[in-house]
């Protein structure tokens, strides 16, 4: 039996839960240019864009029709049978795996209820839509917050807890995620370095990768109930 699994998911965890996707047809990306609203200089360029950009992420996440799917209280049940050997490492930055029960948790590209000074990189749970008077308490002058989320050019969190983990698991999982984000694109060769089963559970069998040596066509809320039974 499995003795470390790794689970890493993308926007297509998500999905069924009526957050988009970001390379659909009505994906985030296809509504902003990832440069203007993911890059530190679209930060830079047009600070209201990308404040407005989050504030109406995080707000739209928050709305009560948005809850975690079966394919999140799959994984937060696996967490909870297979105790202290399940990790699951989520590109997304909703809160949905955690809200399902998922404590063994790492978000790599940050989170959507966070704010970050960019002073001090102390992190805050957000309380307000970003803006000039939604400040940091940890300097002086004091700072303006901005969204604790890793943008394109910027570096993943957690890396080092990351791959001590890919490098010792034994089965690696990739859950909705089309595998054209780098670092977490390049996972599945570390997982199968390793010697760990790889396996890829996505919606579209065409964006099936071979480094993968199983693939699971079909929707997560469907495969990660029968799964994880
Ligand atoms: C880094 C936060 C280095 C934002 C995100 C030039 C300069 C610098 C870096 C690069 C460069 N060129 C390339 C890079 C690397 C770059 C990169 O990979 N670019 C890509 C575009 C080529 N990566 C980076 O910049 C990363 N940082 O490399 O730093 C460094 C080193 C030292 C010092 C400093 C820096 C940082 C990348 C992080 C970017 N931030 N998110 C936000 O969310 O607003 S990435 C963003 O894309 C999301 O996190 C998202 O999760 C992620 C990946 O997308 P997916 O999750 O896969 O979503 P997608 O829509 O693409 O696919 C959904 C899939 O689900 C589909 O396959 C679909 O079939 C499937 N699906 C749909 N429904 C279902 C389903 N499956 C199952 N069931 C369903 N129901």
């Amino acid at each position: 039996m499995y003795q470390k699994i790794v689970i890493l998911t993308g926007a297509g965890i998500s999905a069924e839960s009526g957050i988009n996707t970001f390379r659909a047809q009505d994906g985030l990306w296809e509504q902003h240019y990832i440069e203007d609203v993911a890059t530190p200089e679209g930060y830079a360029r047009d600070i209201h864009l990308v404040e407005q950009f989050y504030n109406r992420r995080a707000n739209d996440l928050q709305l009560p029709h948005i809850e975690p799917n079966a394919a999140h209280l799959a994984l937060a049940k696996l967490e909870q049978e297979f105790e202290g050997q399940v990790l699951v490492v989520t590109q997304n930055v909703d809160n949905l795996h955690e809200r399902a029960g998922n404590r063994r948790l790492i978000h790599m590209h940050g989170e959507l209820l966070k704010a970050r000074c960019p002073q001090s990189n102390q992190v805050f749970v957000r309380q307000d839509d970003f803006g000039e008077h939604v400040t940091c308490t940890c300097c002086i002058p004091a700072q303006r917050l901005r969204p604790h989320i890793v943008w394109f050019g910027e570096m993943p969190l957690a890396m080092d807890k990351i791959h001590q983990a890919l490098a010792s698991c034994d089965l690696f999982i990739a859950i909705g995620t089309s595998g054209t984000v780098y670092p977490a694109a390049g996972f599945v060769d570390i997982a199968n370095q390793s010697g760990a089963q790889s396996v890829e559970v996505n919606l579209d069998a065409a964006n099936a990768f071979s480094q993968f040596q199983c693939h699971l066509t079909g929707k997560a809320g469907q495969i990660l109930p029968e799964l994880v039974d």
